[in-house]
């Protein structure tokens, strides 16, 4: 599965481990390396120097490649961007926002930038700001997700920019990798199936919960607010959704979902908590391990596109 990507980064596979807030540590970004892929420390809200050392936990695990994900809208976005090209970081993507005053900064330390974009627009406008990529994310993901779904996003932004695309958004299976590669994406992104996996520290109750969600089981809290964010329906959703149609006040309503996160993440409260997940947990049927993961959608990609000429 030899693509722009894998070249650009020096992976063996070209999928990438989503940088997802609270989920995604050291431990599963390591175990997504070593297993041939990228992976990605979520910075999400943290500080820098918890990001820091998190870098450094990757490094005495892998010497393979790994990234970081700056989540632009986090009060520590500026810091945890001098961090990131203080230790040489290979890979950064960056979510809910725009990079580009961190750009200069990034390319002079040799960093590999790809934003993740939900329109063609953003697309277009880092590419001219110097992205090696972008990352094209359908609103099937979970989380902060913009309008557009993977099908329609991947091939528009794929016809409009020359840097390789990345497909996000609903895909967990041989199948999506397949079609992302068809709709013109050179690799793929995924999350909510990383959230399963044994090197994932994540409270089990919150895996349960992706392994039982059926395909109609996600939700979209925060249309309103301008941070429309998707997580699996619960009794946080139910209430978040039930006040915002009563107009209640941004900042009740944000406390619910960020804060939130932590609930279900760490303490396992998957009732009061948000438990974020894409559209694709309808598709998550069991735990395993990242190589596991990794190997079995390696096997159906390559199944599925036998003849088709989509590698290098
Ligand atoms: O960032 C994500 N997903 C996330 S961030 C996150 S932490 C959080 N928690 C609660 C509320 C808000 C955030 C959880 N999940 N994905 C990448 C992504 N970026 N999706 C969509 C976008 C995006 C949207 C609009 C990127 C840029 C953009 O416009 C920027 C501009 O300036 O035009």
């Amino acid at each position: 599965m030899k693509t722009e990507i894998t070249e650009l980064l020096g992976i063996t596979y070209p999928i990438i481990q989503g940088g997802m807030a609270w989920v995604a540590e050291y431990h599963l970004a390591a175990a997504v390396s070593q297993a041939g892929g990228l992976g990605i420390i979520g910075a999400a809200n943290a500080p820098a120097e918890w990001v820091r050392q998190q870098i450094q936990e990757v490094r005495k695990i892998t010497d393979k490649p790994f990234g970081v994900n700056i989540m632009l809208m986090s009060p520590y976005a500026e810091e945890v961007a001098r961090v990131v090209a203080e230790e040489k970081v290979k890979v950064v993507t960056t979510g809910a926002g725009s990079p580009e005053k961190y750009m200069t900064m990034w390319k002079e330390a040799g960093i590999c930038v790809i934003p993740v974009v939900a329109s063609v627009a953003l697309a277009k406008r880092m590419e001219r700001c110097g992205a090696d990529a972008v990352i094209a994310e359908g609103c099937e993901s979970g989380g902060h997700i913009g309008e557009l779904t993977t099908m329609v996003l991947v091939p528009q932004v794929a016809d409009a920019v020359q840097i390789p695309v990345i497909a996000a958004g609903g895909i967990a299976d041989g199948r999506g990798i397949a079609a992302a590669l068809m709709l013109g994406a050179k690799g793929v992104q995924m999350g909510t199936h990383f959230i399963v996996t044994e090197e994932c520290w994540v409270h089990e109750n919150y895996k349960d919960m992706v392994i039982k969600a059926k395909d109609i089981d996600t939700r979209v809290t925060g249309r309103t607010t301008g941070h429309p964010v998707r997580a699996l329906r619960n009794k946080m959703t139910n209430e978040y959704l039930k006040k915002e149609a009563e107009g209640a006040p941004f900042e009740e309503l944000e406390m619910l979902t960020l804060g939130g996160l932590r609930r279900a993440v760490i303490d396992g409260d998957v009732k009061n908590g948000s438990v974020m997940s894409g559209q694709s947990a309808g598709l998550v049927k069991e735990k395993m391990t990242c190589r596991e993961l990794i190997e079995k959608l390696v096997k159906e990609t390559e199944a599925l596109t036998k003849g088709c000429s989509l590698y290098e």
